[in-house]
């Protein structure tokens, strides 16, 4: 596979970006080898400028569930952008996507449009704070909420795979106000909330982690969350910026039945563009400016270009059987995946909620941060890399997320799963 013009871009990347990227794990840092650059993209494949074409399982590392290009989403950012990109004023479109977002999700009565997960998660954080006149958060190890400073302690995703989970730069006395525990730990959360509850503005969680790989939720532990929140005043906070729309219409919140008082948004909603969202009870929600007194703003958000692509991902998401199709197509490729571990003898665990899924190359359990720190990530590497050999573009870290979309046929799954074999051989040597 020949890479040429990927290593000439990426030299010339690295003269103007720092590390030749615009965002971390996509420096292939942890993998080795310089970063595909991608020409184009169509249904469930990338083609880089080598002219290399993959099967895609990163899916833009969760918006793209449709695939890459759908014609109708296409056509609806071509027709708006006809009509202008950015106005700066409220525009119907605006409207009608908040109503779709409202009406899969009942927590949210009131929402308000951003340009990322980061601005979500930091508005809402800044929201509850504001509300609640208190300063601690609660997050969990492992768990990635965007990169702003109070969530940039013990965090997963980028951090994760780069293994720096802190970060400096973040104002010591700020970071102190981030408390931190291990995910799925129901009894460490009740103990600190017998100390310290009433200290806590909120807890924010990945309903179903996605940053250290898939983690999904032990029995109980949202639930505890939701009940200490609820008996200390703090704010509940889910983190759905991949689950959103990924693992059903109505999210994690929606499969486990509990309602936090705020939920971030991202990925999905913008169709492929850049749209983040926060929303929760408008008892909640009046708190934000221009209502209430906590600020936050956006010269692009709501913008009717990311508006347009939304509306018409949504509007699909809304058909019959999209998510059934996509738990039928990734329970097929996890299968094949556990077949052939089994086969080569190879270690490996698996996780899978939905159309989200990773396969952890260790003998342990993966329940938290450090269970999944256990993974050889050497294996991973070689395993990456024979994989893209075979045609497959997986994440480059061991700590992300699997995507199926319904772009994905069952020969393409096939095909993966031959190239998952081949791929597992080599790097078991
Ligand atoms: P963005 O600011 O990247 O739109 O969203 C931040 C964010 C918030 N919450 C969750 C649960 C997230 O997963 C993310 C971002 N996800 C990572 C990948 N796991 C984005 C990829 C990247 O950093 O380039």
């Amino acid at each position: 596979m020949t890479r040429n013009k990927s290593e000439k871009l990426f030299a010339r990347a690295q003269t103007v970006m720092p590390g030749g990227v615009n965002s971390p794990v996509r420096a292939f840092n942890a993998v080795g080898g310089n970063p595909l650059f991608i020409q184009s993209a169509q249904g469930a494949r990338i083609t880089d400028v080598d002219g290399n074409e993959f099967i895609d399982y990163v899916s833009s590392w969760g918006p793209l569930i449709l695939g890459h290009a759908h014609p109708e989403i296409v056509a609806a950012i071509s027709e708006q952008a006809r009509l202008g990109t950015s106005y700066g004023a409220p525009t119907e479109k605006e409207i009608t996507l908040a109503e779709k977002v409202t009406g899969a999700f009942p927590s949210m009565e009131i929402v308000r449009m951003v340009n990322s997960g980061t601005e979500a998660v930091m508005s809402a954080t800044r929201l509850a704070r504001g509300i609640t006149g208190r300063d601690k958060i609660l997050k969990f190890e492992g768990c990635y909420h965007g990169h702003a400073d109070s969530m940039l302690v013990k965090a997963g995703s980028g951090l994760l795979s780069l293994g720096t989970p802190e970060c400096p730069g973040i104002v010591a006395d700020l970071a102190k106000k981030t408390l931190t525990l291990p995910y799925n730990d129901p009894d460490s959360v009740k103990k600190l909330f017998a100390d310290q509850g009433d200290e806590i503005a909120c807890v924010i969680v990945e309903a179903i982690a996605g940053n250290m790989g898939v983690i999904p939720p032990k029995e109980g532990f949202l639930q505890t969350l939701r009940d200490v929140t609820r008996k200390s005043g703090s704010l509940l906070i889910f983190d759905e910026v991949i689950t959103g729309f990924r693992v059903t219409l109505g999210g994690a919140q929606s499969i486990f039945n509990i309602q936090p008082d705020l939920t971030c948004l991202g990925k999905i909603i913008g169709g492929g563009l850049p749209v983040g969202a926060y929303g929760g009870p408008k008892k909640l929600m009046d708190h934000i400016s221009p209502t209430g007194s906590v600020y936050q703003a956006g010269t692009l958000s709501g913008n009717p270009l990311a508006m347009a692509a939304g509306i018409k991902m949504l509007e699909l998401l809304s058909g019959d059987n999209i998510y059934a199709d996509l738990e039928r197509k990734s329970n097929l490729l996890c299968n094949g995946f556990k077949e052939n571990v089994a086969k080569l003898g190879i270690t490996a665990k698996f996780t899978r909620v939905g159309s989200m899924f990773s396969m952890f190359f260790t003998g342990t359990e993966v329940v938290d941060f450090n269970t999944v720190k256990t993974c050889d990530t050497e294996f991973f590497k070689r395993y990456f890399n024979a994989m893209l050999e075979e045609g497959i573009y997986i994440a480059p870290s061991q700590f992300e997320a699997g995507f199926m979309t319904t772009a994905h046929s069952e020969q393409d799954i096939e095909k993966t799963i031959q190239a998952n074999f081949k791929a597992l051989q080599k790097a078991k040597g």
